[in-house]
């Protein structure tokens, strides 16, 4: 590679990354400037906030050259690019990590203590976090790209920059309530407009054919609205390289302000709705809840950026005189779940009816640039759109939808002669009921891979949710276990754990972490136990702090910190927990509690707004917790607390204070999981499942450091098949049955017996996700996790085995394996040189 010759704009600036400006002079000179300059304030009269703003900013600086010459280089030598296209982006607070991967933490602390700021924690609290996604899927992009950066491939991740993220979630009176997330509102630093590169995106209107100049009729579309997509761009700097890839946010601006025909007579509501229209659309990130099936603005929403990121690829071949044609050796496009299946039709349209493109060959090059992940295999999550509602906003993609396929059904015809069963099931258009169109099915045709992101899920793709295409196309079916940073997931939120690990086995951990294996050694040695426990009571001091800060309830860091954290959902089956903490409860009032373990037992988590059994699950924790943490009888053995507003930052302060992690979802429902190899990484033992990626986190860590219980996908099957009756277990089990009955009289609930009634009639009746079926099995495991607490040294040793063997799941190994099998990109380090005296 050419290194990239920087010109900088005054000689000996600042941004010349080896020379000048990584010391913490500097980082104040700058902080100095944007306070002045861009803030308009002076350093005596900063707040917190206007320092974060002012350090932010002289990061960002320090990220630009970076960020140049990455595209530079592509720029001059043309090199395969990942488009990872998601709905979601959940990238969490960006000043610490920037200053990590930069590696001038300390130069910052050091620069703040200038203004009288003792420490960088202080200024980190100010951050507001974007929450541009609802859970897994949306953090899994933003480990993704962290990762493409620090392995030095280029990566654009494209989404959408929603004015309003994910909802701040309250806690009243137990009940989950929902505020708006005004995550701009301070101003957030981190984004570059770049408003040249806007893109027009259509919708509504029609078709209409008409015959070009060669003669062929040809189809074009004439549609009735647009939109504008304006693109917001943010940094994203890998470890300790120059690589700076980039995430493209498009915000919805109108096409014209304002209608000037409505205004001059006089309709100036009338003049302005358009525009308010327009800019709607990317207004608020939709919640995951499976209800918005059929909700024309999320379609709309999914086009739109879909359609701008294509643009946007294409226009850089033209920018490059690179021929369209030659788009798959330029861009592998990832599509992150089924929100951006549209992809597939829509860049056929830019294909044949922008660049006069062939179908056959258009269809080629769609097909050799498009790969898909799915993420789920719940039936509600799985994405159809009302056709009438389709052909409404997507007039000519439907056209293009239904060729692809009449062109796909022909090939199955030959195939399976005669069977038209299995044309009904894999036709992209649902014929049952109302028709629709099976964004999976779209995305399974137009895709030269489909992937799970775990082991067993992509297994159950294949034998459950897709056996027929996977029997039409077994190369196309493959496996990415999912991955995290270690960056942000143990560097960054547990400097404690980061620095025992630096001190043992050198600082290369942080980018490859099977060296981590070399703790193994250790796992005798007393005083490294020790040592390890130690990181392990600073982070269970730091969240007891908070807990105590936000819900006031008081926790002892030497208890055992027993954690779930991660969405609200009958699958995951927080109240199997919940259940459980009260039969602990009432063995204890019973004086038959065999272990006197002390246990804090956490939950955090957001509800869908429309899920309703989700949020009674909230309020039951909170209805538990009351009655738990004000009985003196469970003074120093039992406190349960429902952290709320569970987001990325809050997650920093969990993962490194977990002593046991809760993965107990219904074996064959959780994709994958990543909150559980977080919690690995970070020395938790898990209580799990044999479900997503536990399976494999089992078989990495050992048995014997892994509490597993339940009934396994197969046997959840057989019950299924066998008429499963939750009656039978529960009257197999009188501890489960007192549990119940203590709810049904209301004793978490201040005596109303209706409260729960939800939640206990779908328990003992139809029991959806066999919670009654697991319970015994893993309160018996529960006793071996307290049993084996009492022995301090063993559950230390375990915990240390969990960090050594955990390295697989750094979001680095996932990368690698997505661009050697799925992308087939390479790395492309970005050299930059500064010849500041030549300048001169
Ligand atoms: C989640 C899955 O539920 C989770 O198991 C997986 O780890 C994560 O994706 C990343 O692959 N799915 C979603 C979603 O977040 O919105 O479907």
């Amino acid at each position: 590679n050419e290194p990239f010759d920087l010109r900088l704009p005054t000689p000996g600036c600042y941004l010349d990354p080896e020379k000048a400006g990584m010391d913490s002079d500097a980082v104040f000179q700058g902080m100095t400037a944007h306070l002045f300059y861009t803030l308009g304030k002076l350093a005596t009269s900063a707040s917190p906030h206007d320092l974060y703003m002012a350090l932010s900013y002289a990061v960002k600086d320090r990220l630009m050259t970076r960020y140049l010459a990455s595209q530079e280089v592509i720029r001059k030598k043309p090199q395969k690019t990942v488009a990872y296209l998601s709905a979601e982006f959940l990238i969490g607070p960006q000043l610490s990590n920037n200053l990590l991967n930069l590696g001038i933490t300390q130069e910052a602390e050091d620069a703040l203590k200038r203004f009288g700021i003792e420490s960088l924690s202080t200024i980190l609290e100010v951050e507001e976090e974007p929450g541009l996604g609802n859970g897994g899927l949306g953090r899994l992009a933003a480990c993704y790209m962290e990762s493409l950066a620090s392995l030095q491939v280029p990566a654009v991740g494209y989404g959408i920059r929603y004015e309003f993220g994910i909802f701040n979630q309250l806690i009243r009176d137990g009940w989950q309530v929902e505020v708006t997330d005004k995550w701009l509102k301070g101003g957030w630093p981190w984004e570059l407009p770049q408003p040249d590169e806007s893109c027009f995106v259509g919708f509504g209107g029609r078709t209409e054919s008409y015959r070009d100049d060669k003669g062929n009729y040809r189809s074009r579309w004439i549609p009735s609205e647009h939109a504008i997509g304006v693109p917001h761009d943010v940094p994203v700097l890998g470890y300790r390289v120059n690589t700076c890839d980039r995430l493209r946010l498009w915000r919805a601006d109108a096409t014209e302000s304002f209608d000037f025909y409505a205004f001059n007579i006089g309709d100036y509501y009338g003049a302005v709705e358009e525009k308010v229209a327009s800019e709607t659309l990317s207004k608020v990130l939709y919640p995951n809840d499976g209800t918005d099936e059929g909700r024309r603005l999320r379609l709309k929403q999914q086009h739109f950026f879909v359609s701008c990121s294509l643009q946007d690829m294409l226009r850089s071949l033209e920018k490059r005189s690179i021929p369209i044609t030659e788009f798959p050796k330029h861009w592998t496009v990832q599509l992150n779940d089924t929100h951006p299946a549209i992809a597939v039709a829509e860049l056929m349209r830019l294909l044949i009816d922008q660049y006069q493109i062939g179908w056959e060959k258009a269809w080629n090059i769609t097909t050799s640039s498009v790969a898909y992940t799915n993420h789920t295999l719940l039936p509600e999550a799985l994405e159809k759109w009302d056709l009438g509602l389709f052909n409404d906003l997507l007039p000519r993609h439907l056209e293009i939808i239904y060729e692809i396929n009449w062109r796909f059904l022909q090939q199955l015809r030959l195939r399976y002669p005669g069977d038209d069963k299995i044309l009904q099931k894999l036709s992209i258009i649902d014929e049952e009921g109302f028709k629709s169109v099976r964004m999976a099915h779209l995305a399974t045709i137009g895709a030269h891979h489909i992937n799970g992101v775990a082991a067993l899920h992509s297994d159950l793709i294949k034998r459950q949710l897709m056996p027929e295409f996977a029997a039409l196309w077994p190369e196309k079916f493959t496996n990415v276990t999912n991955g995290v940073t270690p960056r942000r997931w143990v560097a960054l939120s547990n400097p404690s754990l980061s620095n025992l690990l630096e001190e043992e086995v050198g600082p290369n951990w942080i980018t490859n972490m099977e060296l981590l294996k070399k703790l193994e050694e250790k796992k005798d040695d007393n005083n490294f136990l020790e040592k390890f426990e130690e990181t392990k009571l600073n982070g269970k001091r730091k969240l007891s702090s908070f807990v105590h800060s936000k819900t006031g309830i008081l926790v002892d860091p030497s208890s055992l910190f027993d954690v779930q954290v991660k969405r609200i959902h009958q699958y995951k089956r927080q109240h199997l927990n919940a259940l459980q903490i009260i039969a602990q409860y009432l063995r204890i009032k019973n004086g038959t509690n065999k272990f006197e373990v002390p246990r804090t037992i956490i939950f955090g988590g957001k509800a869908a707004p429309g899920y309703f059994m989700a949020k009674l699950m909230i309020r039951f924790i909170n209805g538990i917790a009351d009655v738990v943490n004000s009985d003196p009888d469970m003074d120093g053995l039992l406190r349960v607390v429902f952290l709320p507003d569970y987001n990325v930052k809050l997650g920093e302060i969990v993962y490194p204070a977990t002593d046991l992690s809760e993965q107990i979802s219904t074996a064959g429902k959780e994709a994958s999981g990543t909150g559980n190899m977080k919690f690995a990484m970070n020395g938790a033992l898990t209580i799990g499942t044999l479900d997503g990626a536990n399976v494999e986190l089992r078989d990495l860590v050992k048995k014997e450091n892994f509490f597993l219980f339940g009934k396994t996908e197969s046997e959840i099957m057989d019950l299924k098949n066998n008429n499963y009756s939750p009656k039978t277990f529960i009257n197999q089990c009188p501890e489960l049955k007192e549990v119940l009955r203590l709810i049904e009289i209301g004793h978490f609930s201040n005596g109303d017996k209706e409260l729960f009634k939800p939640l206990l009639n779908s328990l003992t009746g139809h029991d959806p996700f066999f919670v009654m079926a697991d319970f015994e099995d893993y309160l018996n495991k529960q006793d071996v996790v307290s049993e084996c607490w009492n022995n301090k040294k063993a559950w230390n040793k375990m915990a240390l085995l969990n960090t050594a063997r955990s390295g697989y799941f750094s979001s680095d190994r996932s990368i690698r394996e997505y661009c050697e099998s799925i992308w087939k990109v390479s790395p492309m380090p970005v050299e930059i040189t500064c010849d500041v005296e030549e300048l001169t």
